[in-house]
């Protein structure tokens, strides 16, 4: 079994990303699983070139991005990716598309087919504050989850895909007073965990625990 996990580089003035600094933190294997780290640019298109090429060159059963997601409180495995690139800011390469359909022949939306549930039961066993989230926005984080979810389906059947949002570190919130943020460390663990739920699952429906939201 392998996965690979990918976290973002640095992006909107930031000095740093939190994604990559806990994606790069993880061990090599997980519960006999071999982990393969991969950091990507926060660049609508390119990448989702990248994660492909390396999807080709590694052949992982499972494919996990991680990205920054400030002012969220919690680890949030994501349940859906939308068919929509709507920038609030330029990506890195200055590109900034406004309600651009990602895929012309693709759903409108894609289900993760991580078990998110899980996946947040695991993390909070492992002491670390979790929630399903219903929306990884129109930046390149949901453009990335979708573009995985729309190769998995039309040209790499059988493998499984999702994405995970992690809160602003401790050291960019000094930046953002009265940001909530989360330690490095504890996102590691949050994703240790998470990565065992995703191996421990048979593929079974997800577990039924509450986890929807209101608004
Ligand atoms: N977060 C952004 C893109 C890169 C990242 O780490 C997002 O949530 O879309």
């Amino acid at each position: 079994m392998k996965i690979l996990i990918t976290g973002f580089e640095p992006f909107g003035g930031e000095a740093t990303n939190p994604s990559w600094q806990a994606v790069s933190a993880l061990p090599d294997s997980v519960a006999g699983a071999e982990i393969v780290k991969l950091e990507i640019p926060v660049v609508f298109g390119r990448s989702a070139d990248v994660v492909r090429a390396a999807v080709v060159e590694h052949d992982p059963d499972v494919i996990i991005s991680v990205g920054q997601a400030g002012g969220r409180l919690a680890v949030s495995p994501e349940r859906v990716a939308i068919n929509v690139d709507d920038g609030g800011i330029p990506d890195n390469d200055g590109y900034q598309p406004i309600d651009t359909t990602i895929r012309e022949d693709g759903p409108a939306a894609y289900f993760t087919s991580l078990p998110v549930k899980a996946m947040v039961t695991a993390m909070r066993k492992a002491g670390i504050p979790s929630q399903v989230s219903n929306t990884a926005g129109t930046y390149v984080c949901n453009h990335i989850m979708y573009q995985v979810l729309y190769l998995i389906d039309y040209e790499f059947p059988g493998k499984r895909g999702g994405f995970v949002h992690v809160p602003y570190s401790p050291q960019q919130v000094a930046d953002h007073p009265a940001q909530p943020s989360m330690g490095i460390d504890d996102m590691v663990i949050a994703l240790v965990a998470g990565l065992e739920a995703v191996l421990a699952d048979t593929g079974k429906p997800d577990e039924r625990a509450v986890g929807g939201a209101v608004h």
